[in-house]
């Protein structure tokens, strides 16, 4: 056997050795998708909807208003779901609302999924900020604790007690955040009542975005048979032409249960099959996974087709058809690169966030497809999902389109001590818990990151980071952790546990306003001092500069067009030095104008996009785009319908 062959072989054997070491929980997420097997009805839309106004904001539960409809407990809004509820009235009292809302609707369930005991009935909300309650006709179905995450309910059982009666469905939500919520945040009394009126209080948050809520994402019913396949995990891997897609699948509702496996290629063909909940797949003449620029044909899917058939006690058979996306890469750290596939990969991307005008935080098809357009224009090939993961849609663009991901979970604005507690801590875990679980198998995601500028100079940051990292590898450990620092290098307690360096900075900005000049000094001792002391390869995960669109001055001056330019062109000298040695990527902080809280430094929301908020260019874009493809052409291979140079 020859040498790599035999290197793949020990591979995939120790990948199945160490099954449970890398996937250790099993609570299964997948995607609702349709098959042969399941059927998905979306609830998006309208719904009825009330903000509880009342003192302590505990009406809507002394009320019991999920026992009725809301619009018999009170007057009702339209509510637009999936949308933030805060920009789409004309109440400030609502955009700033802090406590419960209330939703629900009517839906029309077909009779047979209620009727039908061989039938699940799963209801799935895609997000929800941020903490949500679940009734189905007045019976509490589910609880959850976190934004931005999925959560789900079977609610068969209530469904099935009336299948053709109408089902209403109620969720609460409640937007609060405490000094055990991720992200963390502190509700205030003002008690002075000279200045304020009794009861009056604000909600503190330690981050730099508007804190939207409501339901945030699509809420779904779907359907499995009984026995379903509850989850599946997928790790690849190849050797010369030959890739391996070593898989586990966990079925629930039955122990003994008979798999088919087959992968398929592009056009259909079918290329390995396989039975067994555990298996390995071999795909000779291998299309590897590749990122945007990195490869003539990227983002490279599979298809994976899971057929499960068991008999019930009945003597019936009972079948699940799913299908998952697979991309076949490797992903692994040295001291000094990042490689996909044995490959550099250079990250020449942008920070987002899920923001926009009306919308807020609620997903939107047209906005989501735009902003690819945008990252393709721009040649990015990669971002970070700033501050909390982002919408799985989202994510399947990434699969396709080979968009690479730093996938960051909510662990933004960590900055009391009192937030680094066992209750801190154990939430943490939990959310990365739900994160990997949701994302583990895309292609795209590349890297977890576990927080953004944490106060990790604060004394129980080195063990509570030790803890989540050791903590996210065993979740997963095919990837690698990093958290995003701001702090001094010496005194980042976190920084020993990570894979790679992520570093914020804003010369210029934030430090010696205005001076331009200390950019290329600041940033070269930024760099020396990180790599020196830990030797490990380093992402400028943030860097930038507000510009308020259509301000001009020459000489540059902050806030205008031209300073933007020159803050980037600055940093972009150093990056061009430190590229040939350690330094692995660079992110723009960020990729479009985004809403904040109100505050002095800020105008309408944070101005440091290359785009508006509506999605237009400042001048930073067009110097983003030259360099950007500038550095595709040197690193990568450009697909054969790019019409770089003349597009530029
Ligand atoms: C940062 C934060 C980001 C802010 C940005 C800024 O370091 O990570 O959330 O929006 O700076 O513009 O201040």
């Amino acid at each position: 056997m020859n040498c790599p062959a035999k290197r793949l072989q020990l591979r995939v054997l120790l990948a199945c050795a160490l099954w449970d070491a890398c996937y250790a929980t099993h609570y299964g997420m997948l995607f609702p998708r349709e098959s042969a097997t399941r059927e998905i009805k979306e609830l998006n839309g309208l719904w009825d909807f009330r903000a509880d106004m009342s003192p302590n904001r505990n009406l809507g539960f002394e009320q019991a208003w999920y026992k009725r409809r809301l619009a018999e407990t009170g007057p009702v809004l339209d509510m637009p779901v999936p949308a933030s509820y805060n920009d789409v009235t004309q109440d400030p009292k609502l955009r700033d609302f802090i406590g419960w809302v209330w939703y629900d609707r009517e839906v029309v369930v077909p009779v047979r999924w209620g009727a039908d005991p061989r039938t699940r009935v799963v209801l799935r909300v895609g997000s929800a900020h941020y903490y949500s309650v679940v009734w189905v006709n007045g019976v509490k179905v589910a609880e959850h604790d976190g934004g931005h995450l999925p959560f789900e309910a079977e609610v068969g059982h209530v469904i099935g007690a009336n299948p053709s009666a109408p089902c209403r469905i109620t969720i609460a939500v409640n937007n609060t955040l405490t000094l055990e919520t991720l992200p963390p945040g502190s509700i205030q009394y003002m008690t002075d009542l000279t200045k304020y009126p009794k009861g009056y209080f604000v909600q503190n948050t330690y981050f730099d975005f508007f804190n939207y809520a409501g339901i945030h994402r699509s809420v779904l019913l779907y359907t499995t048979p009984q026995a379903y396949v509850n989850d599946i995990t997928v790790v690849t891997d190849f050797a010369d032409s030959v890739g391996t897609v070593a898989y586990n699948v966990a079925v629930s509702g039955s122990s003994v249960a008979s798999l088919k496996i087959a992968l398929t290629d592009r056009d259909g063909r079918c290329v390995a099959t396989s039975t067994g909940l555990t298996g390995v797949l071999k795909v000779a003449d291998v299309m590897l996974w590749w990122p945007y620029l990195m490869h003539v044909n990227p983002g490279y899917l599979y298809s994976m087709e899971v057929h499960m058939q068991v008999v019930d006690k009945g003597g019936a058979v009972l079948e699940d058809v799913y299908t998952l996306p697979v991309g076949i890469r490797t992903v692994k750290v040295t001291s000094t690169q990042f490689l996909i596939n044995n490959k550099p990969f250079y990250f020449h991307g942008v920070n987002k966030h899920e923001d926009s005008d009306l919308r807020g935080k609620g997903f939107d098809w047209p906005l989501v497809v735009k902003d690819f357009n945008l990252m393709k224009w721009l040649g990015a090939n990669s971002f970070r999902t700033s501050h909390y993961p982002y919408a799985e849609e989202i994510l399947h663009m990434c699969d396709r389109h080979g968009i690479v991901v730093i996938d960051e979970c909510p662990g933004v604005g960590i900055k009391d001590i009192r937030s680094f507690g066992n209750a801190s801590l154990a939430h943490h875990l939990d959310v990365m818990g739900e994160l990997v679980t949701r994302d583990k198998n895309h292609p795209s995601v590349v890297m977890w990151s576990v927080a953004n500028e944490p106060a990790s100079e604060m004394p129980p940051a080195g063990v509570y980071f030790k803890t989540l990292i050791a903590h996210t590898k065993s979740l997963d450990a095919t990837r690698p952790v990093t958290y995003v620092t701001n702090s001094n290098y010496a005194r980042d307690k976190g920084a020993p546990f990570v894979d790679v360096i992520c570093v914020n900075s804003y010369f210029s900005w934030y430090h010696d306003p205005g001076q331009l000049e200390v950019i290329s000094l600041q940033l070269n001792t930024q760099f020396e001092e990180w790599y020196g002391k830990y030797q490990k390869p380093i992402i400028q995960s943030e860097y930038g500069a507000d510009v308020v669109p259509g301000l001009h001055s020459d000489p540059p001056m902050m806030f205008t067009e031209e300073y933007q330019v020159m803050v980037l062109q600055s940093y972009h000298k150093v990056f061009d030095q430190k590229r040939k040695q350690y330094v692995i990527g660079e992110l723009i902080w960020n990729f479009a104008d985004f809403m904040t809280a109100q505050g002095v430094t800020r105008v309408v929301g944070n101005k440091k996009g290359i785009f508006t908020r509506q999605r237009q260019p400042k001048a930073g874009a067009y110097t983003l785009k030259e360099r950007y493809w500038r550095l595709a052409n040197e690193t990568g291979i450009l697909p054969p319908w790019t019409k770089y140079p003349c597009s530029l």
